[in-house]
């Protein structure tokens, strides 16, 4: 058994000594015989797109099955053993646990060398929609991730059938060659990735593009976007005239569970039944919208965590973070596309794009192609920005315990599409100066979007709590990924109760690669594997 030697390796100074007490007593019991263990492979897998077969990146178990999905009694005791050419290092993301297991590679351990196995033990504090990937280089990109849903009775109890949809954007052109084409192409436009924009090397910050936001909203082309119903208290589809978001990498498919919208996964459920769809935005740089069509859907979950459930059909799903929604299929169906039963697509549009992906509910004895036929294989328009409509409504069951705020961190931030330059605070990772914190404080962070494109933010180590979104106050989700649109303001919260060295950053692999990235730095922690220099795309070939 080698599972614990980067647990023992880590150590904490001075005021966390008690902590690493406390892991590596952890890091014997796991040690006894009962302790399940599972064999993950990050290997590349063949991939079919658009008619194309080529090999992409995936985490599987022996037999093949992407991801895994742990019962939360069990623990997660994994041995990820790299078959690739190259190095690469698991996260669990949204997960709280010891820093020494976090899979950062450069921050909390060194890379998987090809052909080495690294062992993660850890406790289970959380149930729910999770996921793994990546957490070197572009792997992402390379579909280097898999779900992670943790089972309890709870969560087995939620609906009488459960699914798990993973979504990820599919470009045949390498992440590194994306990363390069943005780099050089100063003055891109931040809409097609091609167009010149005058004016826009000169906005550090890009606060700027007064041309889109001065425009009358009439001469702004129609798109699609979320509004809550106030009349029936639900989430539904609309049209208005506004901006069409800004994304930066055109790609050439949307993928719901590796597959393209032409041969999508198809479900059996019954008339009658409750369905939960946990959905994943396992995507690099596409936000989606999830239209549950015909099906009036419940949110009952944001990144694992439960909130005061909302109804809808149509919803919002940043880049890195999970919605768990419940459908009811209707007992008497009306919709029926044959004799024999009905379909029921489940759409996912890409934001700024007409791409789409979904899966396919069906009744009865559909066939398979009469149900794959049922998915609208493109939207009719493009969607406006992910913006604050969903999010403001969220409500967290369990809301952070009333305390008064000990340290507020600023997180501000900005970009240049002059050689493609993201930034926190101003500052550009790798760096050594980044935020801190003292280990049980109450600390609230600020995040303000200078940019017209928006940020899927993550902290590492488990939730935080949304409290005010530009200048309300709110007792909002606990979650792991927080969406900051464009120009909005974003205020979070969450106990230092963990000591560590947790990143904290933008989960678009090209802003973070680009810079968008720092850490929360507890006082008084190191660890031997924090090498920030290591990170830059020189020595990482990018
Ligand atoms: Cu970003």
């Amino acid at each position: 058994m080698h599972f614990n030697s980067a647990f023992i390796s880590f150590s904490f100074v001075t005021t966390s000594l008690l902590c690493l007490a406390t892991a590596s007593a952890a890091a014997a019991k796991v040690s006894a015989d009962d302790v399940k263990r599972v064999q993950l492979f990050v290997r590349e897998t063949p991939l079919t797109v658009n008619g194309k077969t080529i090999m992409m990146g995936s985490v599987v178990q022996a037999d093949g099955t992407q991801g895994y999905s742990p019962n939360q009694a069990d623990g997660m005791h994994v041995d990820v053993t790299n078959q690739l050419n190259v190095p690469t290092s698991i996260h669990w993301h949204g997960l709280s646990l010891p820093n020494s297991m976090d899979g950062v590679a450069f921050v909390t351990q060194e890379p998987i060398a090809p052909g080495k196995t690294f062992s993660y033990d850890f406790p289970l504090k959380e149930t729910g929609t999770y996921w793994m990937h990546s957490h070197y280089a572009l792997q992402e990109q390379y579909l280097v991730s898999a779900p992670m849903i943790i089972w309890s009775d709870a969560e087995r109890a939620k609906a009488d059938k459960q699914f798990v949809i993973t979504l990820t954007d599919f470009s045949f052109t390498s992440p590194e060659a994306i990363l390069q084409g943005l780099r050089n192409a100063p003055a891109m436009d931040m809409k097609t990735g091609s167009k010149p924009m005058p004016g826009m090397k000169e906005m550090p910050g890009m606060q700027g593009m007064p041309g889109m936001q001065a425009m009358p909203a009439t001469n702004q082309p129609q798109v699609i976007a979320q509004q809550w119903d106030e009349a029936n208290s639900r989430f539904v589809r609309t049209m208005v005239n506004a901006p069409i978001a800004n994304t930066d990498v055109k790609y050439d498919a949307l993928l719901a569970n590796r597959r393209t919208v032409d041969d999508p996964d198809v479900m059996k459920v019954n008339p009658g039944d409750t369905v939960l769809l946990r959905i994943i935005a396992a995507s690099c740089e596409t936000d989606f919208f999830v239209d549950t069509g015909s099906l009036d859907a419940e949110l009952l979950a944001v990144d694992g965590q439960p909130i005061q459930p909302l109804r809808g059909n149509f919803f919002q799903l940043a880049i890195a973070q999970r919605i768990d929604l419940r459908v009811t299929i209707p007992k008497a169906i009306s919709n029926t596309t044959s004799s024999d039963g009905a379909v029921f697509p489940i759409t996912m549009q890409g934001e700024g794009t007409t791409l789409t992906c979904g899966v396919v509910l069906t009744t009865g004895s559909t066939s398979d192609s009469a149900a794959k036929s049922a998915l609208p294989k493109t939207a009719a328009m493009t969607t406006a920005a992910l913006d604050n409509t969903q999010e403001m409504r969220l409500r967290a069951t369990a809301p952070l315990a009333t305390k008064k705020i000990d340290r507020t961190l600023p997180a501000v931030l900005s970009g240049t599409m002059d050689g493609y330059q993201w930034f926190i605070n101003g500052i550009k990772y790798p760096t050594r100066d980044v935020l801190t914190v003292k280990f049980g404080e109450r600390v609230e962070m600020v995040l303000t979007n200078k940019t017209p494109m928006g940020h899927p933010m993550h902290l590492h180590d488990g939730a935080f709590q949304v409290i005010e979104i530009d200048g309300k106050p709110i007792s909002g989700a606990q979650r792991d990924t927080i969406e900051v649109p464009p120009h909005s303001i974003i205020k979070i919260a969450f106990d230092a109760d963990n000591p560590g060295i947790w990143p904290f950053h933008c989960h678009i692999p090209y802003h973070a690669d680009s810079g968008m990235c720092t850490m929360l730095k507890y006082e008084g922690v190191e660890t031997p594997h924090w090498h920030p220099e290591e990170v830059s795309s020189e020595k990482l070939g990018l």
